[in-house]
């Protein structure tokens, strides 16, 4: 009986640890405990009645705002031709940077570069595609990165999307401390910071476009029966019906599942049959299959899963009794 005293008290303590240490508060800067009640205190002054634009305050862009005193937001950010290194904390946390313009095409990959100050941001994206002065939720194209650590750089892969208009975009980042920045675009955070872009977009609006955004299983896993899922997204102008083949490429296992009229900008996550897998590693490979992609290089993804007997859980209780 000690034996399971001991060990609840030692999970918690590992257990609050953890959670201590993914919001690790910088020495010198304001404590945690007090950035937490500010954040709490912004939501309950602000959070219940979220800006609501007339329409004519939409003829202009939204400025939002931020403090970016303590680091929060970006000191560094790169992005398809946009160099912007060192830009420190701009005055009420709203940098505009418009004067700097990047380029992309549709359907292609680049790659964003952001460093932080302050740990724990999270980062999202928007591009103006329609010019409508509105950054949409259909228009963002990067949603709630994290970048853990300050002083560091972190990178990530952003897909000009199919419905994208080729011109001059206006184009948005966001940095939220320890909360989504992707609800709105034109929000006032308590710890964060906001700068705005240009940026030209070439190239043709793709009509039928299926991607496979990821594989949402973990690398280690317990053996046993399995149901494999992935998330896929319709990247193209049309809507869309296609099959996602989900293959064991070890084994035997292969499943099909069929997605229906998924819209414009939409995603889903889709379930295959039951996998029933023993003690080893697995290479897996998840595709959509849609008749006439225009964009085949980004139909699949693949991973290896490791399936293992042990529980974690049971592998810390013989560690604190002794019996292993
Ligand atoms: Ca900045
Ligand atoms: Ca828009
Ligand atoms: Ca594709």
């Amino acid at each position: 009986m000690k034996y399971i005293t001991l060990l609840t008290f030692m999970l918690a303590v590992f257990v609050c640890g953890t959670m201590m240490a993914q919001v690790n508060a910088p020495p010198g800067s304001s404590g945690l405990q007090e950035r937490l009640e500010m954040v709490a205190q912004h939501k309950a002054e602000t959070g219940q009645d979220l800006p609501n634009l007339s329409d004519a305050t939409k003829a202009e862009y939204c400025i939002p705002a931020a403090n970016c005193s303590f680091g929060d937001g970006f000191t560094d950010f790169m992005f398809a031709g946009i160099e912007n290194p060192a830009s420190g904390c701009s005055p009420n946390g709203y940098g505009d940077f418009t004067d700097m313009q990047g380029s992309a095409e549709i359907g292609l990959s680049y790659t964003a570069s952001f460093k932080t100050g302050y740990s724990d941001q999270m980062v999202s994206m928007w591009i103006d595609f329609n010019n409508d002065t509105t950054f949409s939720e259909m228009e963002r194209v990067l949603t709630d990165f994290n970048l853990p650590s300050a002083g560091t750089m972190h990178e990530v892969e952003i897909t000009i999307p199919g419905n994208a208009f080729p011109g001059i975009h206006r184009m948005r980042i966001g940095a939220n401390w320890i909360d989504p920045s992707s609800p709105d675009p034109c929000a006032s955070l308590t710890y964060g910071e906001w700068e705005d872009y240009h940026i030209e977009i070439t190239g043709e609006p793709i009509s039928y476009n299926a991607m496979l955004a990821s594989i949402d299983m973990a690398s280690v896993m317990l053996a046993g029966d399995i149901t494999p899922v992935a998330t896929v997204v319709n990247m193209g102008m049309e809507t869309i019906s296609f099959p996602v083949i989900m293959t064991d490429l070890t084994g035997s296992y292969t499943s099909t599942v069929q997605v229906e009229n998924l819209g414009m900008g939409a995603s889903v996550q889709v379930e295959f049959d039951t996998w029933t897998t023993e003690v080893g590693a697995y290479d897996i490979e998840i595709c959509t299959d849609l008749d006439g992609d225009e964009i085949p290089g980004d139909d699949c993804k693949s991973m290896t899963i490791a399936f293992s007997d042990q529980p974690r859980q049971k592998v810390v209780a013989e560690f604190f009794t002794g019996t292993w």
